[in-house]
């Protein structure tokens, strides 16, 4: 089971699609966020999908009005993607707005050091709204193993947990598919290696057991 989403945040189109395309063969699927969006348009999104025959997440961490939401994820979801990330802390009717019209994954705590601010306070309860609406999946932080056991005790059983912070943020692959990850959420140490198909195929090789 391939279990390694590759973060593709680059601006360029032509990196991009090349990138997916090298590394296609290591991964779930390709996670698409607003640096390629701005970059290279929406339109990036089928053009992902016909090089790669992948899952595309668009990774636009919503956190607007119901209407808002809606609005924009209408367009994102026509122009391909199959999962939108969405933020909890908007309330449930901004959340449901997006689940209205496709798959969503909601952030729960964030990989960065801040989020320790005001995410991770408000961690059970966005678990709770998770539990509550049942979204395809969740994001927790990598760089934080403990906080994924501790979220995947919480969590109902079959809501996915996706974690990014692994490689240049610092968090292990291994450590977090430990703690109950079912998914790793790569950038950086694969589209910026010198080789992104090997890095790609390492941590695959670390998520199936092996030593990278
Ligand atoms: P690298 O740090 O380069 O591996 O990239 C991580 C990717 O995951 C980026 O696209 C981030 O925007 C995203 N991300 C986080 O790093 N931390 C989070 O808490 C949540 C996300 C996300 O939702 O994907």
């Amino acid at each position: 089971m391939r279990r390694l989403i590759l973060a593709l945040d680059v601006y360029e189109k032509g990196t991009a699609l090349r990138v997916a395309r090298e590394t296609a063969d290591y991964l779930w699927a390709v996670k698409v966020n607003w640096p390629l969006i701005l970059g290279s348009g929406l339109g990036i999104i089928r053009e992902l999908k016909e090089e790669t025959a992948l899952p595309i997440i668009a990774d636009l961490k919503l956190a607007d009005i119901p209407n808002t939401n809606g609005l924009i994820a209408r367009k994102v979801f026509s122009a391909g993607a199959d999962y939108i990330i969405a933020h909890g802390f908007t309330g449930r009717d901004s959340v449901k707005a997006v689940m209205d019209l496709g798959e969503v994954i909601i952030v729960t705590e964030m990989s960065h050091p801040g989020a320790r601010e005001f995410i991770q306070p408000l961690t059970d309860k966005l678990v709770e709204l998770a539990n509550e609406l049942e979204p395809f999946g969740i994001v927790a932080p990598a760089t934080r193993p403990e906080r994924v056991s501790y979220i995947r005790k919480k969590l109902k059983g079959d809501i996915k947990i996706l974690t990014p912070g692994v490689g240049a943020q610092g968090g292990s692959a291994r450590g977090v598919l430990e703690a109950g990850a079912d998914y790793i959420i790569v950038g950086r140490s694969i589209y910026a290696s010198e080789n992104p198909r090997e890095s790609a195929r390492r941590f695959h090789e670390e998520i199936e057991g092996g030593v990278r």
